[in-house]
């Protein structure tokens, strides 16, 4: 096992770096490093004091968050940082990059704090629905005060270097020379070992965290802060913002030791909770669909120049997304009207951004000074990517791609931006098989994380690490899909509007269903997003695999019949809900809950009474069971992914981790019965994929696929 730590001594002073790369967690092997090392500085009789610091790109991301629900092996990090706080030499933090969680936690032990002037600190374990559970929630407050500690660990994002030194969490901030050379973590060693010199020669000692008391102020504005932030902890899903409230109240209100148990066992109670289960498992399954097999060491493609055909709203946000992430754009779009209504919806997303200052006028004429609009393909010629976003229709992309593949230089990637049409026949269409791919961005694309990579029969591993290093200029979630109607997320959207579906044809509203989902967790409910995205956009996709499908698939035609009477959503005032200037969220039409009846009447259907609890269950299991066969049939790599899909491109709620997570925390088989018990009334929606019974006979869950 290779050492996590370095130790040397310098004229006194003892310098212990922690070198655990990436992120410096603070995992077992790291802290017993580092408790031997404090032992060996503390015995050693020339040193006077002692400086924590790091390599790599930051100070610690704090515990690490893959031995959690693990037995922990000792010393944990919070008796690992009380042992800091009791070390009876002088220890100094030095902080580099970023100091989060338990980084920060280990920091605020140490009896001083130099940090780099680009460093941040923070206290995101909200963020994984827990607590800061390593002395945070009782070193903080002393430090800086019940408010700005509350703040901190409700809000979970890092503060700079300058703010958390304004507010007492930093002694010393080190100048940034803003040279390669010698970087951030030997500025601040440098910095710090020269303070702790200082200290040494003006004979201070520790000063340990918990006997500082003077920013914990006046106990009633002290109680005001808690109860506000326990009153607005009360709409969290997650425990964690009220237990953070009975901490900083407890910081107040017990002596140290005790505060810290209380701490200790509310950080448990966090660990265990759904929501952080779901939480953790968000973070890490979003770092890992980052991970694409077959690509590994692969050279990808340069990409300089990006072309974009198409500058409707999707064109335009992608052509914003591309322009930020540092790349020349050229916008083609069918003549010159439709090209200046583009470089408006383009200039309109900046203007935007300009007004709510998420950018300067310099940054916004670097952005446009890369932005070409032309009103044909010719121009395209010369572009590394080219971006095909216009509208989802097959007859078009394909001459689109035929012409693209004669046009286009050698080596130019090809990308399709469709959510559901077949890739390999695009390739087909451009007769350049390895160079395309599709690249399935969500609107608006500027903003939206998630990005469909669709890898095709024939896509060259350079065009996948291609779009791999794209997505990660450009701070996008990219996630591996095969080529099947709707990649993954479209795909589970059908089977939950299936099952939503089905259960409105049975005797639920959509209103009903509508409320049901919101109360798991989602924004809007499924006839919500119907009525915003446009009905005639599903009812397009079904017509077009009307000719395919089995007519022994049950198929609820409501949705058709509302088309047919023009009711398309919120772009016709009238859809799911009826739209006017005094509901203009939308309103329960009469005349949708009429048709749905006649609907009913002419097919014998007596409505039956549907509750909230049956709806939530029917569409989650319905996802589910769709995620299942897209992992049967090879589409999605890993359950995770498929999570990561639906929490960042289709609203599913965060803190319950994605339905495949939702599916290990309901138990496989209790799953695979409860899909038995519906397979009679819509096989092609309910039966349990093969995957299914495979990972119950062996004991395993989805999150054993998660590699
Ligand atoms: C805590 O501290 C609890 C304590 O209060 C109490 C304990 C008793 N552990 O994000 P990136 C991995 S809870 C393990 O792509 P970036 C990550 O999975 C913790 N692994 O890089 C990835 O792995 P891989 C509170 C971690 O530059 C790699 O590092 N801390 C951890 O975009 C690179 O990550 C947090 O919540 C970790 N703590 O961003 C901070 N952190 O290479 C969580 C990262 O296999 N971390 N990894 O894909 C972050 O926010 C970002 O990772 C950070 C870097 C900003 C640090």
């Amino acid at each position: 096992m290779v050492d996590c730590i370095g130790f040397e001594i310098d004229d006194e002073i003892c310098v212990i770096v922690m070198n655990n790369p990436p992120v410096n967690a603070l995992g077992a092997q790291m802290r017993q490093e580092l408790d031997r090392a404090l032992d060996r500085a503390e015995a050693h009789p020339g040193v006077k004091a002692i400086v924590i610091a790091a390599e790599g790109r930051g100070f610690s991301a704090g515990a690490d968050i893959k031995e959690f629900g693990r037995p922990a092996a000792a010393p944990s990090l919070p008796e690992l940082c009380n042992r800091i706080e009791a070390c009876s030499k002088p220890v100094v933090a030095a902080i580099h990059g970023m100091a989060l969680g338990g980084g920060i936690e280990l920091a605020l032990a140490a009896h001083y704090r130099v940090a780099h002037g680009t460093a941040k600190v923070g206290l995101p374990e909200v963020t994984l629905g827990l607590i800061p559970g390593a002395g945070g929630t009782q070193r903080t407050p002393r430090l800086a005060g019940a408010v700005v500690a509350l703040e901190l660990m409700t809000d979970g994002r890092p503060l700079s270097a300058r703010r958390a030194s304004e507010l007492g969490l930093l002694d010393y901030l080190v100048t940034p020379l803003g040279q390669e050379w010698p970087g951030p973590a030997q500025e601040v060693l440098s910095g710090a070992v020269a303070y702790a010199k200082q200290l040494v020669a003006d004979g201070k000692g520790p000063r340990p965290t918990r006997q500082i008391n003077d920013r914990m102020g006046d106990f009633m504005v002290y109680h005001a802060a808690v109860d506000t932030f326990r009153e607005a902890a009360k709409d969290s899903h997650s425990m964690a913002p009220g237990k953070i409230a009975d901490c900083v109240e407890a910081a107040l209100l017990l002596p140290l030791d005790a505060a810290m148990q209380f701490e200790r066992t509310a950080f448990e109670d966090c660990l265990a909770s759904p929501a952080s289960q779901g939480l953790r498992h968000a973070f890490l399954a979003e770092r890992l669909a980052g991970k694409f097999g077959g690509v590994d060491g692969v050279q990808p493609r340069k990409i300089g120049e990006v072309g974009i055909v198409g500058g409707g709203l999707m064109g335009a946000g992608i052509a914003v997304a591309c322009l930020d992430a540092g790349y020349g754009v050229t916008v083609a779009e069918k003549g010159v009207e439709a090209m200046e209504k583009a470089e408006d919806r383009i200039v309109a997303i900046y203007g935007r951004a300009l007004g709510r200052k998420k950018l300067d006028e310099a940054t916004l004429t670097d952005r446009l000074a890369r932005l070409t609009m032309c009103d044909s393909l010719n121009p395209l010629a010369a572009a590394d990517l080219i971006i095909e976003a216009i509208p989802e229709d097959m007859a078009a992309k394909a001459d689109l791609f035929a012409a693209l593949g004669r046009l286009a230089k050698p080596r130019t990637i090809l990308a399709s931006n469709t959510s559901y049409l077949n890739v390999d026949a695009l390739a087909r269409q451009s007769d350049r098989l390895a160079d395309v791919i599709g690249l399935h961005f969500f609107a608006p694309a500027h903003r939206q994380k998630l990005l469909e990579v669709v890898v095709a029969e024939h896509t060259a591993p350079d065009v996948v690490a291609t779009a791999l290093s794209l997505a990660k200029r450009m701070g996008k979630v990219p996630v591996r899909s095969g080529v099947t109607d709707g990649f993954i997320g479209n795909r589970i959207l059908t089977a939950y509007r299936t099952a939503a579906d089905h259960l409105v044809e049975e005797g639920a509203t959509p209103y009903q269903v509508d409320a049901a989902m919101r109360d798991f967790g989602f924004a809007m409910g499924p006839y919500q997003v119907l009525d915003m995205s446009g009905l005639d956009n599903s009812w397009a996709r079904r017509k077009r695999l009307a000719r395919d499908r089995d007519p022994s698939e049950r198929y609820v035609a409501i949705g058709d019949m509302m088309c047919q009477a023009g009711w398309f959503g919120q772009k016709t005032a009238r859809g799911y809900y009826v739209y006017s200037k005094a509901a203009p969220r939308g309103a329960e039409s009469p005349d949708t809950l009429a048709l749905i009846d006649s609907y009913r009447a002419e097919r014998n259907i007596t409505p039956r009474e549907v509750d909230g609890k049956e709806i939530r269950h029917r569409c989650l299991l319905a996802m589910i069971a769709e995620g299942a066969r897209l992992l049967d049939e090879g589409i999605a790599q890993r359950p995770s992914d498929i999570d990561v899909v639906m929490l960042l491109g289709f609203g599913f709620p965060r803190w319950r981790g994605g339905p495949m997570k939702q599916a290990d925390m309901m138990g496989l088989l209790t799953l695979r019965n409860a899909l038995l018990r519906l397979v009679p009334e819509a096989p092609q929606l309910w039966a349990p994929s093969p995957i299914l019974n495979e990972l119950i006979k062996n004991g395993q869950s989805f999150g054993d696929l998660n590699r």
